[in-house]
């Protein structure tokens, strides 16, 4: 099992496609350990993207991920990091594959709809910025044996 920081960014609330897109990682079999609205801060944008502060779209960037309020979750799953981001498809979305979500939904690089971890590692650091340990909730939902058979669990 890997957990992942998944955060539906201004975009996704601004144009009401939370619920459906939600329920993508619902349907996948993914589980919600966390869930928080929130209007990320400047100070907040500026740790989540550490890696791009210095790159010329930055300021644009906070501008956008500031500008209205976000879904930020933690979601787990075997291989939670690469399926979601499969899920999510390439960072543009008009490079996006078709029936991923934002080949489906998004025709820009910034409003790209849904952030999701890149390692389990970027994982721990975001889900850090957006959550204390105990707003995490670790649960075993009864759904969970016709998810994965038993000798299919790492
Ligand atoms: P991703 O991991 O797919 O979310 O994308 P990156 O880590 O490469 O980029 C982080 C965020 O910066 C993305 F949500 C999109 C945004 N971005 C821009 O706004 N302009 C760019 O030129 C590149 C990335």
């Amino acid at each position: 099992m890997e957990r992942s920081f998944v955060m539906f960014k201004p975009d996704c609330l601004e144009r009401r496609l939370l619920g459906r897109i939600l329920a993508r990682f619902e349907d996948k079999g993914l589980r919600l350990l966390a869930m928080k609205m929130l209007l990320v801060t400047p100070a907040m944008s500026r740790q989540h993207y550490a890696e791009h502060v210095s790159k010329p779209f930055y300021p644009a960037l906070e501008q956008f991920i500031t500008g209205a309020p976000v879904v930020a979750t933690v979601m787990e799953g075997p291989e939670a990091v690469r399926v979601i981001r499969e899920i999510l498809g390439a960072t543009s979305g008009l490079k996006a594959a078709a029936g991923t979500i934002r080949g489906d939904y998004s025709s820009s690089r910034q409003m790209n709809l849904v952030h999701a971890s890149d390692s389990p590692e970027s994982a721990a650091r975001e889900i850090a910025i957006y959550f204390k340990a105990d707003e995490v909730v670790a649960w075993d939902p009864t759904l969970a044996c016709w998810l994965q058979a038993p000798d299919e669990k790492d």
